[in-house]
């Protein structure tokens, strides 16, 4: 119907329906997701003002002093996802250890994992920052969750996404349906469908990587770059390059105009693999897109450690396998070219 307005929380209802055997708690545990969401935008929004709110020490509407963005992101999600009994454990970006749901709530069957601001290094510079989240299942038994419940391949997540605090604040988030962007509308506090069934194209035109660390590039990935980096027009080649520095950012950049976002193995991986690669993994593949290390799916790996840290190269289909062509040491795209140009 032309003109209908959904909201976040009615397409999580639509999308749940489709599991006759859905109790509703997923649904409310998103709900509580995206009431935390908002309080972080909202805070985002004012963080300009944090410096001067706090060198008068000023305090913020709830009467905490004035803190520090991550901090504040990490409690607020902490603290509003844990009170309704859906979790039995989170982790986070953020914290060592696994984070146990307190006393005084009732546990659940979920765990959830999350970076709670990504990107944190842009924040003094006025550039999008982030919040990505993943959401497993239970595995083991009793009430509460175990280091086992966190450390689950991606493949066995039931939903995934991210926020970005840019220009505007979206929320993108798939529960295995597809992947569907909401923005926030700021006048009526809802977060609405924008972006219905997100499909990332088969290829693109940009790359992005921090190109400062070239020099300690493995020569998969530096012969790919190379090859970007040479002039064919029939397939679009340069490309360009287009770096944030903030995670969420640039795959949501990739995810909308295609390409190929890589943070390679070389010279050390620094992606998380529960917080950042197998939730934006999982959104990629939703969308038609691909993640891998270069060696293998992202969604196939299976976690040993709570902060274990994976190369990532994600985007468009044809990209992300050329990419993962030239890692392995092939040359298929000479093969494939046979001395035409290519598509
Ligand atoms: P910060 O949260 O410290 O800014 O790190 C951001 C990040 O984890 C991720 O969002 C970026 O893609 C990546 O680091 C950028 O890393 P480089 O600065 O090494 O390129």
């Amino acid at each position: 119907m032309k003109g209908k307005v959904v909201n976040i929380q009615s397409h999580i209802v639509q999308t749940q329906n489709l599991h006759p055997d859905a109790t509703g708690t997923l649904t409310n545990l998103l709900w509580d997701l995206i009431m935390a969401v908002k309080i972080i935008a909202r805070e985002v929004r004012r963080a300009g003002l944090a410096d001067i709110l706090g060198s008068i020490g000023q305090a913020n509407v709830h009467g905490d002093d004035v803190k520090k963005l991550d901090q504040f992101a990490q409690e607020r999600l902490e603290e509003q996802l844990a009170m309704n009994g859906h979790l039995c454990c989170m982790a986070s970006e953020e914290r060592t250890e696994m984070i146990p749901i307190p006393r005084e709530y009732n546990r659940g069957k979920y765990v959830f994992l999350f970076d709670p601001l990504d990107g944190s290094s842009n924040i003094d510079v006025n550039i999008s920052i982030g919040t990505i989240f993943s959401v497993l299942k239970k595995v083991t038994p009793g009430e509460d969750g175990r280091l086992e419940d966190c450390l689950q391949p991606g493949l066995q997540q039931v939903a995934a996404g991210y926020v970005i605090y840019g220009s505007s604040v979206m929320l993108v988030y798939t529960l295995g349906h597809g992947v569907h962007g909401f923005t926030l509308d700021p006048t009526i506090g809802s977060f609405l469908l924008s972006h219905p069934d997100i499909r990332i194209p088969a290829k693109g035109k940009t790359y992005s990587i921090n190109e400062g660390n070239a020099g300690a590039w493995d020569a998969g990935t530096a012969k790919y770059v190379q090859w970007l980096k040479q002039k064919d027009p029939a397939s679009n080649r340069p490309y360009s390059l287009r770096y944030v520095g903030t995670l969420v950012a640039d795959v949501h950049r990739t995810l909308i105009n295609g390409g190929i976002f890589m943070y390679p193995a070389s010279p050390k991986p620094k992606l998380r693999l529960l917080y950042e690669a197998s939730p934006l993994a999982m959104v990629a593949e939703q969308a038609g897109g691909m993640a891998t290390t270069g060696k293998e799916r992202v969604l196939d790996i299976v976690p040993t450690e709570l902060h274990q840290k994976v190369p990532l190269v994600v985007g468009s289909t044809e990209d992300v396998a050329r990419y993962q062509d030239f890692f392995l040491g092939g040359d298929g795209p000479q093969k494939q070219a046979k001395g035409k140009s290519e598509r």
